[in-house]
């Protein structure tokens, strides 16, 4: 399958994040995806970089002030005699307005954040329109024949919603990759999450649809990263209702209850009658992964890859998580050799 990756990634290197209690370099590093990259050119995928995006292609997903606010942030706090990383200091929790969008930096910042772990630099905005690109780019080969491709897309995509971002992710590129599936003729498509958390800002953008279906699989937001979103009995609403599907898992889930659920998700994606499926793959489902709720062995990124294929769907897969840095090629490369076999 062809590899969709752009070298505008490693502009985006966020700082520092707080981890127990104390302010640590971010899980989410360049690293990452050039250790991806030389793990799938070693195994002789072939990789293109992707099509450039205008911000006006992201508004099928996402807020016009929120990209707006997402491509001016560094600029204006920089205008302002500020350096480094940007994280909001207040956000817009229950019993404060969400109806009214804040003039200053800071204000604005908080309103359009949901955590402090994910930092604005220089590059993010750079970074993020050519991870969107990617998943955009690689929707489109799908769509003109080619039976699968993989959007090596960093930084990842499922935690950030229609007007908010947050858990390393600024744009969905996920989403995106959907809707212009949908742009380009399929009538259903399903979006299946596998990375160890909830897709949160999938599910918000594609809530109220019944033409694109959310099925993920996590770790159980009782005791787990994003917290505030991802249980069982969240089941779309309006004409989406029914369309939304969550099976979380308790902490530290192995490989016999995570096939299970996996089985039950495959399932609910056959019913549904897609006609092409986005995969968000994060692999820090690993029992390695320094932040992680799922507990699978290396051996079974190529199963889960192998039972992905079995759907027989025009398919993109977009790079998510994945924090086990030193495993994470093989991880990677796990699944897509799965998915081909
Ligand atoms: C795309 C993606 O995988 N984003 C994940 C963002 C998670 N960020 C916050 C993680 C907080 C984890 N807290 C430490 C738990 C240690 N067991
Ligand atoms: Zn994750």
């Amino acid at each position: 399958m062809r590899v969709v990756h752009s070298p505008l990634h490693a502009r985006h290197q966020g700082g520092k994040e707080l981890h127990r209690g104390e302010l640590v370099p971010c899980f989410e590093s360049p690293a990452r995806a050039e250790l991806i990259l030389e793990a799938v050119r070693r195994a002789g995928f072939e990789v293109s970089e992707p099509r450039a995006l205008s911000a006006q292609e992201l508004l099928g997903v996402h807020d016009a002030g929120f990209v707006d606010f997402l491509r001016t942030a560094h600029a204006e706090w920089r205008a302002a005699g500020k350096e480094g990383f940007m994280i909001p200091s207040a956000f817009p929790a229950r019993g404060l307005r969400q109806d009214r969008v804040p003039a200053g930096l800071n204000g604005r910042m908080g309103f359009y954040c949901f955590d402090p772990g994910t930092p604005i630099v220089e590059g993010t905005w750079d970074a993020a329109l050519a991870a969107a690109g990617c998943a955009v780019t690689a929707a489109e080969l799908v769509a003109e024949g080619a039976p699968s491709a993989y959007a090596l897309c960093r930084p990842p995509g499922h935690h950030a919603g229609h007007a908010v971002y947050g858990g390393y992710c600024f744009l969905n590129n996920a989403a995106l990759a959907a809707q212009r599936l949908r742009e380009l003729g399929l009538a259903r498509v399903a979006v299946l999450d596998v990375d160890a958390h909830h897709g949160n800002g999938t599910q918000e953008i594609f809530w109220e649809r019944a033409d694109v279906l959310y099925v993920s699989l996590h770790g159980t937001p009782e005791t787990d990263y994003p917290y505030f979103l991802g249980w069982a009995d969240e089941r779309g609403a309006g004409a989406g209702e029914g369309f939304t599907r969550n099976l979380p898992l308790p902490r530290d889930a192995r490989w016999p209850e995570y096939a299970a659920a996996l089985e039950e998700a495959l399932e609910a994606v056959g019913r549904f009658g897609a006609g092409a499926l986005v995969v968000s793959l994060g692999v820090d489902t690993f029992a390695g992964d320094p932040i992680s709720p799922i507990a699978l062995g290396a051996e079974h990124f190529p199963l889960l890859g192998a039972r992905l294929a079995s759907l027989r769907l025009p398919t993109v897969i977009v790079q998510e998580g994945g924090y086990a840095v030193a495993d994470i090629g093989g991880n990677v490369l796990g699944v897509l050799n799965g998915f081909e076999r």
